[in-house]
Order: C-alpha cells, then sequence, then structure tokens
C-alpha cells in the first residue's frame, strides 16, 4: 500500500471511531434525560376527578330517574395509621353524587348517611352500592361492627340522595366488603359481595367465620366471591350465600398465586348482549378484570383486563350504559398521592365485536 492511501485509510477509520463514539454519549445521555425522574414526563390522566372538593372512592353508578347517580365511599384524613388490614380507610360518613350526563356539572347532596346513624356499626364504611326497588331506594353498605368483623347492612330512602334510614342489624347471613346488588330482566335482585386481605373473606368458610384464618397460601385455590338472591323486601337473603366460580378457559378454578387474575374485591357484575359480565379487582396487581357467564350464579370465565392499574393501590369499578355508550366509573389518587384519599373518576369503555372488552389505559 503507497504511503498516501495508508494515511487515508489511518484517517478514516479514527473519524469513523470517533464518530461512532460520540453517537453512543449521545445515545447513553439521552437515555439518563428519559431515566431521571426529574426529566420524565409525567404520564397525563385521561380524565378528571368528578369533585375535588372532597375524596371520594369506589364508585357505584346507577342511573335512577333519568339522572346518573354515584354512590361512592367518602375518604377521609382522620388520621388513623396505615397497616395490613387497611385501617387507615377508615370512612364515616356517605356523600352521593348526581349528574345529568357525563362531563355535565356533578352535585354533591351533601350526608346521606352517618356511621354514628347506623346501630350496629364499628368503624370503617366502605364500598357502598343502590338499588330501586318497591318504590323506595336502597343503600348497600359493608362496615365493620362492634366485634370488628365486616357486615353488610341496608338503609332506605324515598329519594336517591338520600338521606338514608339504616336497619337495626346488617343483613343476616352477610359478610365481607363491597356489596354489588345487580338487577336481572326478570326482576330478581342478586348481591354479590366479598374482599380478601382487610376485607376479611378469607375468615369465611362454609359461612362459618373463623377469626384465625389466615390469607390462603400461593399454591392453593384463591378464595372465590360469594352471592345470594335478595328476598322482594330487599332487606334479606332468600338463600345461603354461595361461592361464584371464576375460572380460566379449561374450566380451572385460579390459585391464589394466579394474582394478576384471582378475585380480590370490588365486585361488579352488568349484563351485556344476554351475557352476564362479573367484573372485578385482582388487588395487589391492581387490574379490574372480567370474566364471563351464561347466568348470575357462574361460573364466570376469565376474559382479560377491563382497565390497567391507575396511581393509588387500589381501584373498584362500576361498568353502566349511559344513552347507548357504555361508561367505566373508577378511581385515582390523582388529587392528594396517597393511597387511602382517592378522587372517582369515569372514562367510556368500548366493547368489539365479539363482546370483547377493549382493556383500558387511563394516562397517555
Ligand atoms: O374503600 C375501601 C376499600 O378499598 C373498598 O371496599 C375496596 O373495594 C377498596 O377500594
Amino acid at each position: 500500500m503507497k504511503k498516501s492511501n495508508l494515511l487515508f485509510t489511518v484517517t478514516a477509520s479514527l473519524l469513523f471511531f470517533m464518530a461512532c463514539n460520540n453517537e453512543a454519549k449521545k445515545e447513553q445521555t439521552q437515555d439518563k434525560v428519559k431515566n431521571d425522574p426529574a426529566t420524565v414526563k409525567r404520564k397525563e390522566p385521561v380524565s378528571q376527578p368528578l369533585v375535588s372538593h372532597i375524596y371520594t372512592a369506589d364508585p357505584s353508578a346507577h342511573i335512577f330517574n333519568g339522572h346518573i347517580y354515584i354512590y361512592p365511599s367518602h375518604d377521609t384524613a382522620t388520621g388513623t395509621p396505615e397497616d395490613d388490614l387497611g385501617s387507615h380507610f377508615d370512612m364515616r360518613d356517605y356523600h352521593i353524587l348526581s349528574m345529568d350526563s357525563v362531563g355535565g356539572e356533578v352535585t354533591d347532596h351533601g350526608v346521606a348517611l352517618n356511621i354514628k346513624d347506623i346501630p350496629w356499626a364499628g368503624r370503617q364504611l366502605w364500598a357502598p352500592d343502590a338499588a330501586y326497588a318497591n318504590n323506595r331506594y336502597y343503600l348497600f353498605f359493608p362496615v365493620k361492627d362492634k366485634k370488628d368483623v365486616f357486615r353488610i347492612g341496608v338503609a332506605t330512602s324515598d329519594k336517591p340522595e338520600g338521606p338514608f334510614k339504616a336497619e337495626k342489624e346488617p343483613i343476616k347471613g352477610t359478610y365481607s366488603i363491597d356489596p354489588c346488588v345487580f338487577k336481572d330482566d326478570d326482576g330478581s335482585f342478586y348481591m354479590y359481595f366479598g374482599g380478601i386481605w382487610g376485607g376479611q373473606l378469607q375468615r369465611w368458610n362454609n359461612n362459618q367465620y373463623d377469626s384465625t384464618a389466615k390469607n390462603r397460601k400461593p399454591d392453593t385455590l384463591a378464595i372465590l366471591p360469594r352471592i345470594a338472591k335478595l328476598n322482594n323486601d330487599m332487606k334479606s337473603l332468600a338463600e345461603p350465600v354461595k361461592e361464584v366460580k371464576l375460572v380460566d378457559k379449561d374450566g380451572k378454578l385460579f390459585n391464589e398465586k394466579d394474582n394478576n387474575k384471582r378475585f380480590f374485591e370490588a365486585a361488579w357484575v352488568f349484563k351485556y348482549k344476554g351475557k352476564y359480565y362479573f367484573t372485578y379487582s385482582t388487588g395487589d396487581t391492581h387490574l379490574i378484570c372480567y370474566a364471563t357467564g351464561d347466568n348470575p350464579y357462574g361460573p364466570f370465565t376469565y376474559q382479560g383486563v377491563v382497565l390497567n392499574p391507575v396511581d393509588g393501590w387500589t381501584n373498584h369499578e362500576s361498568i353502566v350504559e349511559i344513552n347507548g355508550r357504555w361508561y367505566i366509573f373508577y378511581h385515582d389518587v390523582q388529587l392528594s398521592g396517597k393511597t387511602h384519599l382517592r378522587n372517582v373518576k369515569v372514562s367510556e369503555l368500548k366493547f368489539n365485536e365479539d363482546g370483547s372488552i377493549q382493556p383500558l389505559t387511563v394516562y397517555q
């Protein structure tokens, strides 16, 4: 090789090496910027809290008299220390919200029921639901009794927004949390309920209470949600409480370790094109999932995710049709950044032609 050619080759290689090195350095810097919390662009929520003057969670939405009524928990900063059983979710009353359309003005109707006015209640008014029957409105609510055992109570009103008057005793035979009262096309009402961990469902086997029962081990069958038909008085169960089977596509029950699919809490049931949709939260994996079945008792076959995790630990959904569109009501912690001070939101939900739900992510 001639001397001049050699010089050209060495210079070209050097320039090439320098260019590559610069590119690598640039990529490293870009990566650093991308991952630096100070420069990370915060994901923006696609929906805003429905109200911001109080904290609200666990929204159960219903259409009554042509208006949208939302029955949420009312989160409050009571100062109760946080623990694994959720003692910091120390709610003491309910406020009912209403609006005429999604995106419209939201009215807070004030205190609809106070824990002081529930004769048997101890502490922690958790996620409620409501129903209309017998020309009255029924508010179903979980609260710990004076022995610190969660039970489900009922209160009545002649108005959807209350005020509600609680019955003297919890509904006989009920336990745990998160009642969801579903009305079937034939007019029958069914109550779904249950929640594990702080919701105490692990303490109930064959409807018998065992205060010493612990959360299940990963390789054992997952605890199942519960159902019972309601009597016409809407204040009592028409039958013993049964388990609701939640199974995979092969008809197999989930194990506790299948915690991105197994039931944790927040049952909500609706009907779409003749099928029953059982939706629920997976709790520690923070998903809202759904399973479908052919009758209110199930079994329900797991289908997939409805709502991906939101900011905060818990989530709790209700899904309703409003003027031909479907909406999911849920909560996150946009206003406070604190697990137990949540705010309710609503987003549109889309179905595919085959009845499957398009999984929703509520940040962009
Ligand atoms: O709000 C208290 C509990 O947190 C509810 O009952 C659960 O569904 C979870 O959202």
